[in-house]
């Protein structure tokens, strides 16, 4: 089966959402996410302009072959760019594999490992009082697994709370948006939150909640020390993982789990964090780090070590990932949870989807392939709209870690 086409799809249906579509001469087609957000365009143009032309004419079965030269044949290897639109291309050729065969994804990477998907939902508020009334109403939703973030008192903004009653989304048009940060306050107040879950609620869910890189390692290490009566199923991302041994420092003072890698690209990004047991669940996922056979990759050496995956699942990865991401977790023996921020009404309805939610636990389906695809007619309504991620300063001034 032979690659015919190849096009590079840029719609924003209440969010921006790049998608490749390949096209094979036996009519199979099948769709990749290539969505960086705030950056979209340079995915775009790098699959349009440098790596569409390469596909045409090439064997839409030989997936691996397909990866390793776009990844050596680059010589440039790794980055963002470049890993998500690996991504793109490796996701649609699974799903023209799937179709072929007539099996759902997770069939032809081993089968399902579990009955269904645990996902976490996102609770936030303002301050306590309304973050708590989130958190009650995720747990009549059903969700297991629950992620908290609150307004911190005398700090002008914080991340990843919802502005007004809609969903959180980040990215805001025209001029980046500058937010505040003290982690001196954010230090004090926070396991006032976890308390105050944990004496309203009891310990029946699993509590999340995600630092966005905001401490040094030491105060990380202080944080998860001071919480730990709070039994956090995770805390993400408690500082920068460029210089991964900087997380010894923290795994010498608590035994607070660890969740880092939304913004991994490649196994290399998280070889020290999982060989020296850093860490406790990666979050690397589909669309950011090459896709279905690299993730694969990932997931497999972190079992080594008993590191378990947790996927990255905002709404600025398209329904196309998130689809694809399900077939995944089903089958990924380490597998340990997978974040679902939900995606508004427009997008659903442009990539139409045969996953499902049923009270925290997802399922991929049973259409073959990843079972998403996309309404081009439709998606042609929602025209590209720019919108960047927000940046923080410290109180100062400084820019800090967003
Ligand atoms: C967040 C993301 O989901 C998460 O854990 O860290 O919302 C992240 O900020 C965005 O994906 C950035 O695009
Ligand atoms: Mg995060």
């Amino acid at each position: 089966m032979k690659i015919i086409r190849a096009d590079v799809i840029v719609t924003c249906p209440g969010r921006n959402f790049v998608t490749l579509k390949i096209e094979t001469d036996e009519g199979i087609h099948g769709i990749g996410d290539a969505t960086l957000n705030g950056r979209e365009l340079a995915v775009a143009s790098y699959l349009k302009d440098h790596v569409c032309p390469l596909l045409i004419g090439r064997d839409a079965g030989r997936i691996e072959d397909t990866w390793q030269f776009l990844y050596k044949g680059a010589y440039w290897r790794r980055g963002p760019v470049t890993m998500s639109a690996i991504a793109a291309v490796d996701m649609a050729l699974w799903d023209i594999l799937g179709k072929a065969a007539n099996m759902p994804l997770y069939k032809l990477l081993g089968g399902a490992s579990r009955e269904g998907v645990m996902v976490y939902g996102h609770a936030t508020g303002r301050d306590i009082p309304e973050a708590l009334d989130r958190y009650a109403e995720h747990i009549e939703e059903g969700y297991k697994a629950i992620r908290i973030q609150c307004g911190v008192p005398n700090m002008r903004s914080v991340y990843g709370v919802a502005k007004g009653n809609g969903m959180y989304e980040p990215a805001t048009k025209g001029a980046v948006e500058e937010q505040s940060w003290s982690s001196e306050k954010y230090l004090d107040f926070v396991p006032k939150l976890f308390e105050a879950v944990r004496e309203k609620f009891g310990f029946d869910t699993h509590l999340l909640h995600d630092v966005h890189h905001r401490l040094t390692p030491i105060e990380a290490a202080r944080l998860g020390k001071s919480v730990e009566p709070y039994r956090l199923f995770w805390m993400e991302d408690p500082t920068p993982a460029e210089n991964q041994a900087g997380f010894r420092l923290i795994r010498e003072h608590t035994v607070t789990p660890i969740a880092v890698g939304e913004v991994f690209n490649s196994i290399w990004d998280c070889k020290q964090l999982i060989e020296e047991q850093l860490i406790d669940y990666i979050r690397a996922t589909l669309t950011h780090a090459g896709g279905i056979t690299h993730l694969k990759r990932i997931a497999d050496f972190a079992a080594l070590y008993q590191v378990r995956t947790g996927c990255h699942g905002p709404s600025d990865l398209s329904p196309v990932c998130m689809g694809a991401a399900l077939h995944f977790d089903l089958w990924v023996p380490n597998f340990g949870v997978q974040e679902y921020m939900g995606f508004p009404k427009e997008a659903l309805e442009v990539f139409p989807h045969a996953w499902s939610f049923d009270r925290g636990m997802m399922h991929p389906g049973e259409a073959p392939g990843h079972g998403v695809d996309i309404d081009e007619k439709l998606a042609a309504k929602y025209p590209y709209d720019p919108a960047y991620l927000p940046v923080a300063r410290l109180e100062d001034g400084t820019l800090w870690n967003w």
